[in-house]
């Protein structure tokens, strides 16, 4: 029996693969899976993978003292490992053993991400195939490129119940991505619940992009995505965007607007329309109440501001405005992240601005802030906003900015993408997936698979694209997502099973 060459499947490539010369190892009925401390969680997700589907009552035992040289799957957080840095892994497969070292229970996670991906698909099923567990004897020493490896839900143009992003982290996961960015609210729906300001939720909430029910989460659907997302090592960050993509909060709080008139709920998918009067105090008294709620129930040390598309303020009102903004974030605990255009405000070091617009001139001016200790996520809207469409057939999407093929999802260096970014500037790259034309979970997945997982590998593997390679690698994904039962396009050009 065959089994799974890791050089020619794992999506994102690891940083170094040696394969091994000896048998394979089987997992049977019989295997231990050793697991104490911190890797005991990462044990036990690994678990709930393989015991539906090999049918094997594998339970996490804690491992024995001495037992380095024990059979079974050995999982250990080990500190001293500090060459594996933050987020990386040692994963050493013999036919006696499978051990995986992390410095860090992430680390570790993502190793159980490979491990899984060494396996045949069916391990994903939730049906028990009877058939041998083995994985290729094999060594891999892996660390990734960059901290920041991102993708945002844009749940506010249509929204998508807990269950939905639940579903998205699972899937996000598989291909060890850390960052999930929720794009809370918009012009066309408010979609997390604030006590302190309930009409957000009970008109806000209820519109949408074509006129559908819209939604909200409330405050136990928000604790449940952050509690799911942290157990899989992924960071939440809410964004409020303002002062503009505001029509939802307009609709629902009469005195946000400079006129004092409610405006009416918007379900069309035009931008740059709305902002929040900056010139009065009830907007940021507004904004503190929003925050400190958000800040309060949000583990992670971000909130995204947004900022993004404001076409009725001046410059100077924008940047006094972005300014007071940051501050209220601070007062509650937070570091604020906000799209490009907030770099017009001083920003305090530490603070994040990401990049999107590749019709804009955003660069230059990010490479300057960068100097000043301005953090850089990139999301260039040509290569990483998967709401693009595929080409010309492709059904679903926008296309402002251009065709984003699976090629071109893969083919870039976020290395490059601003020239001269201060050293250790670029944290990392996110793939936002903005929902005006999708409406479902499989509209979602359609859009994010194949072009995802490309997107991941440019953020946790270095430099140096192959798409050859890489192709083939991504077709290998595809039995898996089967089985998993993702709505994956099987875009031209990847050579699809
Ligand atoms: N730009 C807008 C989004 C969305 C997008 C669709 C940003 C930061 C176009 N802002 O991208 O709200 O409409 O591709």
């Amino acid at each position: 029996m065959a089994t799974i060459d890791a050089a020619r499947t794992v999506v994102p490539a690891p940083t170094r693969i040696t394969p091994g010369e000896g048998a394979p190892f089987t997992i049977t009925a019989d295997t231990a899976l050793t697991a104490t401390g911190d890797a005991s969680g990462v044990a036990e997700l690994f678990a709930a993978v393989l015991r539906p589907s090999t049918g094997f009552d594998l339970h996490v035992l804690p491992t024995a003292p001495g037992a380095a040289d024990a059979g079974g799957i050995q999982l250990t957080v080990d500190n001293a490992a500090v060459a594996l840095g933050d987020e990386g892994y040692e994963l050493t497969v013999s036919a006696e053993r499978v051990s995986l070292r992390a410095r860090t229970a992430a680390g570790l996670f993502y190793g159980t991400q490979t491990l899984r991906q060494l396996l045949p698909p069916t391990v994903d099923s939730s049906l028990p195939q009877h058939r041998p567990w083995q994985v290729g004897a094999t060594h891999i020493v892996d660390t990734p490129r960059y901290p920041w490896r991102g993708a945002m839900l844009d749940v506010a143009r249509h929204f998508f119940p807990a269950a939905d992003v639940l579903r998205y982290i699972d899937a996000i996961a598989l291909y060890k991505m850390n960052v999930l960015h929720l794009h809370l609210s918009d012009d066309q729906g408010w979609r997390i619940a604030i006590d302190s300001r309930p009409r957000l939720t009970a008109i806000g909430g209820l519109s949408a992009v074509g006129g559908g029910p819209g939604g909200y989460f409330t405050k136990q659907d928000y604790k449940t995505i952050v509690e799911y997302a942290a157990a899989r090592f992924i960071t939440v960050i809410p964004e409020i965007d303002m002062p503009g993509h505001t029509n939802a909060a307009l609709a629902s709080y009469a005195d946000l607007n400079c006129d004092g008139k409610a405006r009416e709920p918007y379900t069309g998918i035009a931008v740059g329309f709305s902002s929040l009067c900056v010139d009065k105090e009830a907007v940021y008294t507004f904004i503190d109440d929003v925050f400190g709620e958000l800040a309060a129930m949000t583990p992670g040390p971000y909130l995204h501001v947004g900022g993004d598309e404001v076409q009725t303020l001046t410059s100077t009102q924008y940047a006094d405005f972005i300014e007071r903004v940051q501050l209220i974030v601070a007062k509650h605990g937070k570091t604020l992240v906000g799209w490009e255009e907030t770099v017009k405000a001083k920003l305090a070091p530490g603070s994040v601005v990401q990049y999107w617009n590749t019709k804009s001139n955003y660069a230059a001016l990010l490479k300057d802030a960068s100097a000043g200790g301005v953090k850089l996520v990139l999301s260039p809207a040509d290569r990483t906003y998967l709401d693009m469409k595929y080409d010309d057939d492709f059904a679903l999407g926008l296309e402002w900015a251009g065709r984003v093929s699976v090629e071109r999802a893969y083919g870039w260096d976020p290395g490059a993408v601003i020239p001269g970014a201060a050293a250790g500037s670029v944290l990392g790259v996110e793939a936002p997936l903005w929902s005006e034309t999708l409406t479902t979970i499989a509209d979602v997945e359609a859009m994010a698979f194949p072009r995802l997982p490309a997107i991941a590998e440019t953020g946790w593997s270095t430099a140096g694209r192959d798409w050859e390679l890489f192709r083939a690698r991504l077709a290998a994904q595809a039995p898996r997502w089967d089985v998993m039962g993702i709505a994956y396009h099987r875009a031209p050009g990847v050579g699809w099973p």
